[in-house]
């Protein structure tokens, strides 16, 4: 067994000592059964090869993008609309009578001219040229770096344009350099949502025995959302909205009339469904649709939640219907793949979301970290502690409190939701480092000379990674699979979607490529040279 202190000694031995101490704080082997601390969102050290993205990725090109009937507009230069343009594969279809403007690129083209003398008036023409030859359900205009170094007030542009055009128009001040990461962007595209759009349209409420749910943190990259919900409305819910995958503006208007709030991407809206259970006293639960058994333990932790006996036999009778369907050939490429390694390095929640469907085809994950993660989605979050109501007022069904000068409402007696509780991930997330098996590696914020000595001194046979490093790694002869986007496949969440992936990943270990690769250390020369009179070989 490879001794995991030594190779995270050998990535930090080549940093000066400042260097080295920061970076040790976001390096951890796993050696207990403990979750040790990390450092996580912090700011990258200036020189470093990080794979992070911005503020405006985040909002934008995270959050806000994938709602299909919205004119997107980027305020800012093109590359940085270009950027966010189509890369991210969150797919998306119109509805009965609706639109889709996924596949534009709406930007302002801010020039220098607009930088000396202000663009405001160019994004106010963008929203009206929007608006007249679109005719879109809302306007969304996303802030890049130069708007907020030159101040230009998009919010009052918003505004006006709002008054004149009667459609919402929502104005996001995510200019990239704010914050750390594309954490940042998540947080303002969350509140704005939650401030302007959610709760501004009701529904009458549920018929008797309809199940309704929303699903948030759910992108429809590759099709995901179309997978899942293909499976919950065969088991009889609603989907009211995916937030924001293939949703419509209107759909996320009316979320707060939902039942349950399913949380698949914590980082990324855990703030939403935070603020809809304080404001509609909709809990949330979290879930992980990727793998099987995770998919299966999701849709019996739905059904538990609602406790209604043909809910729950009807979720049994489709757990395994579609099990069936799929078993023969997960059993297969279970074969070919059964005791690689894996490491995973992506975003913020699927480095820890397919460490389980990495397991199922016999695949243990060695190493693995998020770009932006927060320490709750390393180390996990212990359920928010209830409402404290007085005694009479348990056991009610809908009910407002005031509460800090907030208003809550209760659709489920609390009693039965402080029971749930113990039972269900509800209001609560366990985090990566815990579902990882003892001596493996834990790096945030990894950057590319740390996943070379990782790569050269484990080996894995596959690597879950972006744009960045895919084919840094792939030049060293390992399979490399972009985790964002699944290069051009998918969907890879639910049974089907478990099944692709594990067909993808059998093929692409076993490629005749690899053999025709000759990684650098094998043919080049190591480079010597002299450190304060100290022999150093790198
Ligand atoms: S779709 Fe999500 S699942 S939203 Fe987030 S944290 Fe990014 S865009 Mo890239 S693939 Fe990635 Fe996650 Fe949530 Fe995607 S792991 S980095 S900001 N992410
Ligand atoms: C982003 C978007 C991204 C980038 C993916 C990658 C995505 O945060 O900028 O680096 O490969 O999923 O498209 O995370």
């Amino acid at each position: 067994m490879k001794d995991m202190n030594k190779v995270v000694d050998k990535m930090l031995d080549a940093y000066p000592a400042k260097v080295m101490k920061n970076r040790k704080e976001h390096i951890l082997v796993k050696d207990s059964d403990d979750i040790p601390k990390i450092g996580a969102n912090t700011r990258t050290i200036p020189g470093i090869i990080t794979n992070r993205g911005c503020c405006y990725a985040g909002c934008k090109g995270v959050v806000i993008g994938p709602i299909v009937d919205m004119v997107h507009i980027v305020h800012g230069p093109v590359g940085c609309s270009y950027y966010a343009w189509g890369t991210r594969r969150n797919k998306g279809k119109a509805k009965d009578g609706g639109k889709n403007f996924l596949s534009y690129a709406f930007t302002t083209d801010m020039q220098e001219s607009d930088i000396v003398f202000g663009g405001d008036k160019k994004l106010a023409q963008a929203i009206k040229e929007a608006v007249e030859t679109f005719n879109p359900k809302a306007i969304s205009v996303s802030a890049t770096c130069p708007v907020g170094l030159i101040g230009d007030d998009i919010q009052k542009v918003a505004k006006d344009a709002e008054k004149e055009y009667g459609i919402p128009v929502l104005a996001f001040s995510c200019e990239g350099y704010k914050g750390v990461s594309q954490s940042a962007g998540h947080h303002i595209a969350n509140n704005k949502l939650m401030k302007d759009v959610i709760g501004t349209i009701d529904i009458p409420k549920p018929k008797e025995k309809e199940f309704t749910l929303n699903i948030l943190g759910e992108y429809n990259i590759g099709g995901d959302e179309w997978e899942i919900s293909r499976v919950l409305n065969k088991i009889g819910y609603k989907v009211v909205a995916c937030m924001t995958g293939n949703s419509e503006y209107e759909d996320i208007a009316k979320s707060h009339n939902a039942d349950l709030n399913l949380v698949q991407c914590h980082r990324s809206i855990n703030y939403i469904a935070e603020m809809i259970e304080i404001k509609y006293g909709m809990p949330w639960m979290k879930v992980n649709f990727i793998g099987m058994e995770n998919m299966s333990n999701t849709l019996r932790n739905i059904a538990k939640y609602f406790g209604d006996e043909d809910l729950i036999k009807r979720t049994e009778a489709v757990i395994s219907e579609e099990i069936s369907e799929i078993e023969d050939e997960m059993a297969y490429y279970k074969e070919m793949c059964e005791g690689k390694t894996a490491m995973l390095y992506v975003g913020g929640s699927r480095a820890h979301h397919y460490q389980g469907l990495l397991g199922e085809i016999g695949m243990d994950t060695i190493l693995a970290g998020y770009e932006f993660g927060h320490r709750d989605d390393y180390e996990g979050r212990d359920v928010i502690p209830d409402i404290k109501l007085d005694a009479d007022t348990r056991n009610i069904e809908e009910i407002t409190v005031e509460k800090d000068e907030q208003k809550y409402r209760l659709r489920i007696p609390v009693n039965r939701l402080e029971e749930l509780k113990k039972e269900l991930p509800l209001n609560q997330y366990k985090g990566l480092i815990t579902d990882m098996k003892t001596n493996t590696v834990v790096i945030d914020d990894l950057n590319h000379y740390e996943t070379e000595i990782a790569v050269k001194a484990l080996k894995p046979s596959f690597f879950g990674s972006g744009i960045k490093d895919k084919y840094m790694i792939q030049k060293m002869g390992i399979y490399s699979k972009q985790m964002h986007s699944y290069d051009y496949s998918g969907p890879y969440a639910g049974y089907k979607g478990a099944v692709n992936f594990a067909r993808d990943t059998a093929a692409g270990i076993h490629t005749p490529a690899w053999s025709y690769t000759i990684p650098p250390w094998k043919k080049e020369p190591m480079i010597t040279g002299k450190v304060e009179g100290v022999e150093k070989v790198c």
